[in-house]
């Protein structure tokens, strides 16, 4: 059916919410891939965004089309959704990193799949649906240059909603790394692509606030490219955060500029303390790890380390190490995340051949639940193990041992750290139980392939 003739169509984009937030919903961030593909979407159509942690899912009788993000650990609840609304006799399409990676099964519950990058095919999508000839797979090239044109997004589609912060942004796309753990490579390219540093700052300079967040993969990645956006912000007065490999404090000239242009936090993925996770092309230089979250953190910035649990060559002895490496540098906010190999990346096909997934239940591919076995431990000693390595580094003594350490903004500090300790604490082996990490799954499980993109 051609719905050409409609005035003016109505497109519903959907962020799946995976459980129920308590006050903390107000304390996110919105999603920019949907102000992303808004702002693709031709103006001739209405369009209206439901974030599912703050707002009720509506009925599909208001909307001509509805389009559905969704990361791996969102995807059972976004494939509901999809159902309802096809149930419902509206039409889904669906994009992000989980249907990118599994498109095959995306398809089991929507019409249409966007496989990577919308910019380039969504103007067409959505003319082959207004046409009545909407294909199955809209498939975006990988990007093979290092220029990032993108619009900017549409924050309008916020208006009612209640968020940390809406003035966020992306200055770049793509990574040469590849870390086995990861997607990015693979589909968003392997080079550093960068928007323009005037278009970057021009759009910053359109908010109200003099604070931004970059919602980049790694901000300082490729410092020829960062370094006009941080001269521009420094001349602005900017207050930024963002998230980056730590590789950039290499150059005490370039962490100098980061201070001056206003950043106060920085998210850095150390990965692991020891073994070959710690050498890893992203974060392997000339000095090592902790010696440069030192010099960030004496930097007055405030740094929050990302650690993994669960790498092959992790063994019981890897808590107790790593708890050791975050007392000897002090990061302001220590992370310890739990190994999830997401389908799509070289782990999970490694750990789907060797017949190592504990079960393909995406909901629970959250970094806070064992889904694999691993090499060298128990999903069970894995599992307690980062339980009690998260209480330990988040009793009193040990918080204010860190606080104490970073010369910058102690109590901002001591209210992140507080923040934490509560979740940590809260922590029980009895929630394994519950969530019955160790539940064997039928060997045929493992037999079915990710659908690849690429
Ligand atoms: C910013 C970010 C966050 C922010 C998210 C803020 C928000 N509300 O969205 C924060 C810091 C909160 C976050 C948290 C998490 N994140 Co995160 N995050 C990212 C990051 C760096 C950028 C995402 C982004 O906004 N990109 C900008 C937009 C414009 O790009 P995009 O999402 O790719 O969207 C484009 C296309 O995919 C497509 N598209 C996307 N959706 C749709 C929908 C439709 C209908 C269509 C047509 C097209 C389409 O069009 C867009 C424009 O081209 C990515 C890495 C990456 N490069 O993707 C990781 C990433 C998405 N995060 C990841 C993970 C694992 C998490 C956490 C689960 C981690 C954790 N320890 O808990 C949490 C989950 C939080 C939650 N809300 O549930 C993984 C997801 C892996 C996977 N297979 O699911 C990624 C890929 C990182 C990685 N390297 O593996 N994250």
């Amino acid at each position: 059916m051609s719905v050409k003739s409609l005035k003016s169509p109505r497109l519903l984009l959907i962020y799946p919410a995976t459980h129920k937030l308590g006050w903390v919903k107000y304390f996110q961030l919105p999603s920019l891939s949907l102000q992303q593909v808004a702002a693709l979407t031709p103006p001739e159509w209405e369009v209206t965004l439901v974030d599912e942690s703050q707002d009720p899912i509506p009925s599909g009788s208001q909307y001509d089309l509805v389009g559905i993000t969704a990361m791996t650990h969102q995807a059972t609840r976004a494939y509901e959704l999809a159902d309802k609304f096809r149930r419902e006799g509206i039409k889904v399409i669906m994009g992000g990193m989980h249907p990118t990676v599994m498109p095959e099964e995306a398809l089991a519950h929507a019409d249409a799949v966007v496989i990577g990058e919308a910019e380039t095919v969504m103007a067409t999508l959505l003319d082959d649906f207004l046409g009545g000839r909407l294909e199955k797979i809209y498939r975006a090239p990988i990007a093979q240059d290092d220029r990032l044109d993108i619009p900017w997004s549409r924050r309008e589609i916020l208006a009612g909603k209640r968020y940390i912060t809406t003035q966020t942004v992306q200055a770049s796309r793509g990574c040469p790394y590849d870390c086995a753990f990861c997607t990015v490579t693979q589909y968003f390219g392997n080079r550093f692509r960068y928007r323009e540093a005037a278009d970057i700052l021009a759009e910053i300079r359109s908010f109200p606030k003099k604070f931004v967040i970059f919602l980049d993969d790694n901000f300082l990645g490729d410092p020829a490219k960062a370094r006009p956006i941080l001269e521009g912000m420094t001349e602005m007065g900017i207050r930024w955060g963002s998230q980056t490999s730590l590789r950039f404090a290499e150059d005490p000239a370039l962490l100098k500029l980061v201070a001056k242009s206003g950043c106060i936090g920085l998210f850095v993925g150390i990965e692991s303390v020891e073994g070959s996770f710690s050498r890893l092309a992203k974060t392997a230089g000339e000095t090592p790890q902790i010696e440069l979250i030192k010099r960030v953190r004496d930097a007055g910035i405030i740094l929050e380390t990302s650690l993994i649990f669960g790498f092959d060559d992790h063994d019981p002895g890897i808590f107790d190490k790593t708890l050791r490496f975050v007392e000897e540098c002090s990061p302001s906010v220590p992370t310890f995340n739990l190994l999830t190999p997401y389908p799509g990346t070289k782990l999970f096909q490694q750990y789907q051949q060797e017949g190592r997934l504990l079960h393909r239940d995406w909901s629970r591919y959250n970094h806070s639940e064992v889904v694999f076995r691993p090499k060298l431990m128990t999903p069970e000693q894995l599992y307690r193990g980062w339980m009690e390595a998260r209480k330990e580094a988040y009793t009193w003594p040990a918080i204010l041992s860190r606080v104490w350490k970073n010369p910058g903004r102690r109590l901002t500090n001591l209210a992140y750290n507080f923040m934490r300790k509560g979740p940590n604490d809260s922590l029980q082996v009895s929630d394994a139980d519950q969530l019955s990490i160790y539940r064997p799954l039928p060997a045929t499980e493992h037999l079915r392939g990710p659908e690849h993109a690429g």
